[in-house]
């Protein structure tokens, strides 16, 4: 007995069939400051809700596995301090003593093939930190989406981390990663990485069968499909360079390690740009949340046609 609670519009998609889209909450406590991370996941609902679908965010609060957050509860997470950032070593153990915390991008995945929802969206999914060779420091979002089926939407894997390294390792676990609309693979705020993409799609309806495709054909795992952030809102990969290093220099030098380094990064990459890595990063999640409701809604009608 799983104490999942589901918030009453997800309740009503549920028993009406509608497309569902799942959402994350690391992003709200751990990705964004305050208030910009409520008002963010608010515009990402409502981006949601005009492609046709309904949005669940998704946490743990007080022991509960929450699939949709009502208004309240997305405010009093958004404010909250000191919330766990989950994964899947941690999420049960979360559940069961009662706590409160905000789902990774693997936490989320598992939670919404617990509640049925085959479809995600997200910011930049983890990957393989740059020096994994001596940090060991590597995602268990990229073991999750080799064995959990739900195709994650993401702007590509942040560019903080060794993109190629991250692929690879993709590779080497079975994950499909597609790219929409474009050969090469984007890198989080910029639209183009200089890596070329295994697979390219150009419709949601692509992208819903092959998910249905390899479910049928008895292969484990999701998808990641990288989505790139519109033209108009990406920071050019030249001028985020320096900074990103700089961000990365002070994290070794204070020591930051294991689940903090991204928030850590993340952080002093808003200061260093002035707050334009955070307009860039609020830019690609509603694009990425537009784009995950269109497959949530094709993966629905190639259900009822089969
Ligand atoms: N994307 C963002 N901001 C974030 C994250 C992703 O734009 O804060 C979060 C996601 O929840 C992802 C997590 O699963 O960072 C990865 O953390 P780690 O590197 O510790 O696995
Ligand atoms: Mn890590």
């Amino acid at each position: 007995m799983i104490p999942i609670r589901y918030s009453a519009e997800v309740t009503q998609a549920r028993n009406a069939g509608t497309a569902i889209v799942a959402l994350e909450s690391t992003i709200i406590t751990h990705g964004m400051p305050f208030p910009q991370n409520v008002e963010t996941a608010r515009l990402v609902e409502a981006d949601v809700r005009a492609a046709g679908a309904v949005p669940a965010t998704i946490a743990v609060l007080d022991g509960a596995l929450h699939v949709g957050l009502e208004s309240v509860e997305l405010d009093l997470l958004g404010q909250a301090q000191d919330v766990a950032k989950l994964s899947r070593a941690d999420m049960a153990a979360c559940i069961a003593t009662g706590g409160t915390g905000a789902t990774t991008v693997a936490a989320t995945m598992i939670a919404a093939h617990l509640a049925g929802i085959h479809v995600f969206a997200t910011g930049g999914i983890g990957g393989v930190h740059r020096g994994a060779e001596h940090s060991f420091d590597i995602s268990a979002d990229l073991q999750e989406l080799a064995q959990t089926p739900v195709t994650v939407v993401a702007a590509g894997a942040k560019a903080i981390l060794d993109l190629a390294k991250t692929y690879e390792v993709l590779e080497t676990l079975g994950v499909p990663v597609i790219a929409y609309g474009q050969d090469m693979l984007p890198a989080f705020w910029s639209a183009a990485s200089d890596m070329a993409a295994p697979l390219r799609m150009d419709s949601a309806a692509q992208i819903a069968k092959a998910q249905l495709m390899r479910t049928a054909m008895g292969l484990a795992g999701g998808q990641l499909v990288t989505n790139p952030i519109p033209k108009g809102d990406e920071i050019p990969a030249e001028h985020l360079q320096p900074i990103i290093d700089q961000a990365l220099a002070e994290a070794d030098a204070q020591s930051v390690s294991a689940k903090a380094v991204t928030p850590f990064l993340l952080g002093r990459i808003f200061e260093l740009t002035e707050g334009r890595s955070l307009t860039a990063n609020i830019a690609l999640v509603r694009n990425n949340a537009r784009l995950a409701a269109q497959i949530s809604v094709a993966m629905g009608e190639l259900r009822a046609a089969s």
